[in-house]
């Protein structure tokens, strides 16, 4: 997972490679100007790759002599968690205020907005949008503290996807 393998030859040229990488880094490392003395280098002669990443020449089981498996790992992204804003019907908060909520809130035009208060006035519940946990949770902050001032029952809550 999250994993790329090459084959290197450390007989032929991608030995030279990486021979001359390790070097490099070796160098550097050795002769590194003390920091207090001289100021960072403008450029160096190491190549810079992401800090995560790493490739380390690796013996293992099943490999010919003369040839080394190289990893290279990178974290992988993971998509966040994301959650559904619902509007819970009741009977007392007027559908137009419901409507401006939608369209206010979560960018429906008037078609959208109405329908989607209908259906929550006629099933009970009804989704606005998904979002990530911020984002939904701010959204559902704003339609509570809208429907408080104008005194309105409205209730919105968000529920894991
Ligand atoms: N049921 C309300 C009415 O008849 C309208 C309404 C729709 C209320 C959706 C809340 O989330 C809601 N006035």
């Amino acid at each position: 997972m999250g994993e790329e393998t090459l084959i290197a030859d450390w007989t032929g040229l991608n030995f030279l490679r990486a021979g001359a990488l390790v070097g490099a880094r070796w160098l550097s490392r050795l002769f590194r100007p003390h920091p207090k003395l001289a100021p960072a280098p403008v450029a160096s002669i190491v190549t810079v790759r992401p800090m995560a990443m790493a490739i380390e020449p690796t013996r293992r089981g099943g490999e010919a002599p003369g040839v080394a498996v190289v990893t290279k790992t990178r974290p992988k992204p993971k998509r966040p968690n994301m959650y559904r804003v619902l509007l819970l019907n009741d009977d007392y908060t007027p559908m137009e205020f419901v409507v401006g909520v939608l369209q206010g809130f979560f960018n429906k035009t008037l078609e959208e907005a109405t329908e989607i208060m209908l259906s929550v006035h006629n099933k009970g519940v009804g989704e606005c949008g998904v979002y990530t946990f911020e984002i939904a949770e701010t959204k559902v902050t704003q339609v509570m503290e809208q429907a408080r001032k104008s005194q309105h029952p409205l209730q919105c809550v968000m529920e894991k996807k």
